[in-house]
C-alpha cells in the first residue's frame, strides 16, 4: 500500500507576540519586546501551507492553542476577574504573562515525536505530545496538544496516542525537533534517529551539560518504548555539545533527513563516523545520501543566522525532492551558493523554493520548525479529520478568518488589553468549527 508525508503545520495564534522567552534561542532573545504583526505571522505560515499544497503533496492544519492561559495565571496566584487576572500580572511578573501569551504552539516540531505504522510493533502511528518542559512558556503546550492531535487523529484502529513524558527536566522532550526518520518509500519500515542533548542521568561521565540542551536521552529511549521501536529500527546519537550553545537548541537546526537523504553540517553530531555506520548498517539494503555540509563552506554561525538545516526537504509526486528554505538562506551568500550547487549535484533534491516566513524566524523559527511531520497510508488517511487536510477552499476561508480576527500589531503592553483575551476567544471559538475540532480549548469546556 502506498503511504506519503503530510506535513502538519501549525497555525501561527492571535497572539504571537516577541517576548525573548527562550534562552539558548538566538533569534527569540534578539527580538525580544520587538513589536509583532501576528496577521502577517499567521498568513506568510498559510502561504507556505498552500505552497505545498499546490506542488502536489497533502499537507495538514494544526490549531493554536488558548492564549493567554488564564488556568495558569490563576494556578500561579493572580486573582479575581479576567481582567484582573491579566492586570496583576502585568504589574508583578510581566514575563509570566508574556509566557502565558506565547503563540509557541506555531511550532509544532516541538508537538509531539510520531512514529508511522510501519515502524512499530502493533503497526499502529503513534503519538506522543512533547513535555517541553525546559521552557515554562512551552511547558504549557502538551495536554491541549494531545486534545488537538486527538481530535485530527480520532480512529483508534489507526492511531494511538500516549500521554507526554512526566514533567520533569529528567525527562525533557522536544518531541519531533529531534527525530528524523530515514526509509525508502515512506511505506517502508524506516529508522528513526533520535538526537538528545545530554544525560539526565549519567555516573560515569561528568555533567558536561550545555545550557541550552533541551532533550534528554532518557526521553529519547522512553518514547521509542511507548512507540514499540525496536533496536533494528532506532539510532540514538548526541548533539555535538560544542555547538548548542552557539544556537543550536534543537537538532533540527542543524540537521534535516526525508526518505534516504540526510542533510547535517559537519559539527551536528558528536561521534558522526559511528553514527553514519550504525545509520548504514541498520539500513544496509538502502541507497543512502549522507549530505555532510563541511563549516569551511558555512559556519555554524550562517547556519544558526540562516536556518539552512531548518529547512524541509520534501519529496514531489515525480520522486525528486525540493528544499523548502527560508528567504534567509537566499540572502546569505555562503548559503546560497552552498544551495545552487547542492542542486547540480548527484542527489535526489533538485531544487530550492524561498519563503519569508520572517515573523517566525524573528522568534527561532523556521519552515521545518512549522511542520510536524505524519508518514501515513493512504487508508490511514482516510482516518483523518478531512477538515485539517489544506485545499483551495480551506486556504481562502483561513485567511479571511485571520483578517477577521488578527491584529496587525502587537506590543509588549498589549498583553495587558483584556480585549485581545476576547478576540483570541472568539476566533479561536470559530476556528474549531471551521477545523471541525470539537471543544478542545478549557474555555470551551465550561
Ligand atoms: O522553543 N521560540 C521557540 C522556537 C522553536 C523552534 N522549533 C524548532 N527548532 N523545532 C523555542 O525556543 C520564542 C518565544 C518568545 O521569545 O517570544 C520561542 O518560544
Amino acid at each position: 500500500m502506498k503511504s506519503l508525508e503530510v506535513n502538519f503545520d501549525g497555525l501561527v495564534g492571535p497572539t504571537h507576540n516577541y517576548a525573548g522567552l527562550s534562552e539558548g534561542n538566538v533569534a527569540s532573545l534578539k527580538s525580544a519586546h520587538d513589536r509583532s504583526n501576528p496577521k502577517s505571522a499567521a498568513k506568510q505560515g498559510l502561504a507556505k501551507m498552500k505552497a505545498l499544497h499546490d506542488l502536489g503533496l497533502t499537507q495538514g492544519v494544526l490549531a493554536p492553542q488558548e492564549r493567554p492561559d488564564l488556568y495558569t495565571l490563576r494556578r500561579l496566584g493572580f486573582k479575581g476577574k479576567d481582567a484582573e487576572v491579566l492586570a496583576q500580572a502585568y504589574k508583578e511578573a510581566p514575563n509570566v504573562l508574556a509566557a502565558c501569551y506565547s503563540a509557541s504552539s506555531m511550532w509544532t516540531a516541538n508537538a509531539a515525536t510520531v512514529s508511522p505504522s510501519s515502524d512499530t510493533c502493533n503497526k499502529k502511528v503513534h503519538f506522543t505530545p512533547a513535555n517541553l518542559t525546559n521552557k515554562f512558556h512551552r511547558s504549557l503546550e502538551p495536554d491541549t496538544t494531545g486534545n488537538i492531535l486527538k481530535a485530527i487523529f480520532a480512529n483508534d484502529e489507526y492511531f494511538e496516542h500516549h500521554k507526554h513524558l512526566n514533567d520533569s527536566d529528567h525527562f525533557g522532550d522536544e518531541g519531533a525537533a529531534n527525530h528524523t526518520r530515514l526509509c525508502g518509500d515512506y511505506a517502508d519500515a524506516g529508522l528513526e534517529i533520535f538526537t538528545f542533548g545530554r544525560f539526565a542521568f549519567n555516573p560515569d561521565m561528568p555533567k558536561p551539560q550545555k545550557f541550552a540542551a533541551r532533550q534528554t536521552i532518557e526521553a529519547s529511549r522512553a518514547v521509542a518504548r511507548l512507540h514499540g521501536l525496536s533496536d533494528d529500527k532506532t539510532v540514538f546519537v548526541q548533539q555535538n555539545p560544542d555547538v548548542i550553545d552557539a544556537g543550536v537548541f534543537h537538532n533540527d537546526v542543524i540537521a534535516v533527513g526525508n526518505q534516504n537523504v540526510l542533510f547535517y553540517h559537519e559539527q551536528a553530531f558528536l561521534n558522526t563516523g559511528a553514527f553514519i555506520e550504525e545509520v548504514n548498517q541498520k539500513l544496509e539494503h538502502q541507497e543512502l545520501h549522507f549530505i555532510q555540509v563541511p563549516s569551511n563552506e558555512v559556519s555554524v554561525q550562517d547556519a544558526v543566522n540562516t536556518y539552512l538545516f531548518n529547512t524541509q526537504i520534501v519529496t514531489l509526486p515525480d520522486s525528486s525532492m525540493v528544499i523548502i528554505a527560508p528567504s534567509h538562506c537566499e540572502n546569505n551568500l555562503n548559503v546560497k551558493t552552498y544551495l545552487d550547487r547542492l542542486i547540480t549535484k548527484n542527489t535526489p533534491i533538485k531544487q530550492v523554493k524561498y519563503f519569508d516566513v520572517n515573523e517566525s524566524m524573528k522568534n527561532g523559527g523556521g519552515p521545518a520548525c512549522l511542520r510536524l511531520r505524519v508518514t501515513l497510508s493512504e487508508q490511514e488517511l482516510a482516518a483523518v479529520n478531512p477538515a485539517c487536510i489544506m485545499s483551495d477552499n480551506l486556504y481562502r476561508r483561513l485567511n479571511t478568518w485571520v483578517d477577521s480576527h488578527y491584529r496587525d500589531v502587537i506590543k509588549p503592553e498589549d498583553l495587558q488589553d483584556p480585549q485581545l483575551l476576547i478576540e483570541s476567544r472568539t476566533a479561536l471559538d470559530e476556528l474549531t468549527d471551521i477545523l471541525n475540532l470539537g471543544s478542545v480549548y478549557k474555555f470551551q469546556q465550561v
